[in-house]
């Protein structure tokens, strides 16, 4: 459930990271500042959990979180491992969804790696990096797997006909999340390629407001998506009160939504995951993120492990119905709690309680 920040040098890969996970690490206008990969969590605002801990008086609200790792900005070459982005291109092998940062905004003590502001030719240009990168993997993996096929491993071979297909799609320019079918797709995913993983593009512009039409084109044709955000400015919000922040936000026309919590939510929405909530009563609301497809037991062991070994039921309501009931008792007298045993598959928007005994 990790994101992966990739994008030019000087894009503000570091100055989203900041924002979205409150983090100080250094931001400075020279290239290459960021010298190591960087962790940090980010919190996914969910209003569901203001509804549940509202209709209930609950004082705790614990929003879900979720992992951030920002690198060093990628340069011609760290696709074949050179420099510091391509040892850090690993780094973001382990991670679920990418957030390309692309810079528009031009500020002139930043200097730009080729001198002009150019989203498009920027987001092609680490596009690249990332497909000579998970090209170098799979040649890797070529070579182990041809042996084993002319050996006459039945595996091997089936293995080699994936491989050859991700490598004509790497060949080709297409990232493969764009046109591999479902079993390259899942090879991809195992050998944790790039190309493979969600993305979302991040234009860092002056303005918010809508993406140029001809990144919003070719965000479409590499199946991933595009939201334009202000992030010098968010940051400088982000240092204010709140009322502070909110006369700001309405003299700039910014909307009620800060730009970070909308670029959050989206790129946790790449994760696919589901969310459900616990709170059925005070001291505290909280979402949880699982994988989609896990049974309450295991849900509850996200909670807390004796819940999974002591599972006895788990008690579920929808959370709009809790909220409308107003109480996990008045859901019980109005028959809208269900009894579910541990392999029920917890639902999008679930609210558990989960019965257990050790
Ligand atoms: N005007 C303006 N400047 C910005 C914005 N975002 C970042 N900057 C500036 O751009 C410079 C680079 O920002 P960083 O966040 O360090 O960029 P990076 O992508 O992490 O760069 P490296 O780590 O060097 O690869 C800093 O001087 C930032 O203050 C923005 O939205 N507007
Ligand atoms: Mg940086």
């Amino acid at each position: 459930m990790d994101l992966g920040l990739v994008g030019r040098t000087n894009a503000g890969k570091t100055a989203l990271f900041n924002l979205i996970t409150q983090s100080s690490a250094e931001v400075a206008p020279y290239p290459f500042t960021t010298r190591e990969a960087l962790r940090g969590m980010a919190e996914v605002p969910d209003p569901r959990v203001d509804a549940i801990a509202d209709a209930q008086d609950i004082p705790r609200r614990v929003q879900a979180q979720v992992q951030v790792v920002d690198i060093p900005g990628l340069a011609a070459g760290a696709g074949q491992g050179e420099g510091l982005g391509g040892k850090a291109l690993g780094e973001l092998r382990q991670t679920d969804a990418l957030i390309h940062v692309i810079r528009a905004f031009a500020n002139r003590e930043v200097p730009h790696p080729d001198d002009a502001i150019d989203p498009v030719a920027d987001a092609e240009a680490i596009d690249l990096e990332l497909i000579l990168a998970d090209r170098e993997q799979v040649e890797r993996r070529l070579e182990k797997v041809r042996k084993g096929a002319k050996s006459g491993d039945a595996a091997a071979r089936a293995e080699l006909v994936l491989l050859d297909q991700l490598a004509t799609e790497l060949d080709a320019g297409t990232p493969v999340r764009v046109d591999a079918d479902d079993d390259a797709r899942a090879l991809a995913a195992e050998m944790g390629l790039l190309t493979v993983k969600p993305v979302l593009y991040v234009l860092n512009a002056d303005d918010p407001g809508d993406p140029p039409a001809d990144l919003a084109a070719y965000a479409g044709s590499r199946n991933a998506q595009v939201i334009a955000l202000a992030v010098g400015t968010e940051l400088e919000l982000a240092q204010l009160s709140d009322q502070e922040a909110a006369e700001l936000a309405a003299e700039m026309e910014l909307g009620d939504v800060r730009g970070a919590d909308a670029v959050v939510r989206a790129a946790y929405e790449l994760l696919d995951l589901v969310t459900f909530f616990t709170g059925s009563g005070p001291p505290e609301a909280r979402a949880w993120p699982i994988r989609r497809g896990l049974t309450a037991d295991r849900a509850a062991g996200k909670i807390h492990s004796d819940l999974e070994r002591g599972f006895i039921r788990a008690e579920v309501v929808p959370w709009e119905d809790l909220v409308r009931a107003g109480s996990f008792a008045k859901a019980r007298e109005s028959a809208q709690l269900r009894m579910e045993g541990k392999d029920y598959v917890v639902q999008e928007g679930d609210v558990l309680q989960i019965r257990f005994a050790v």
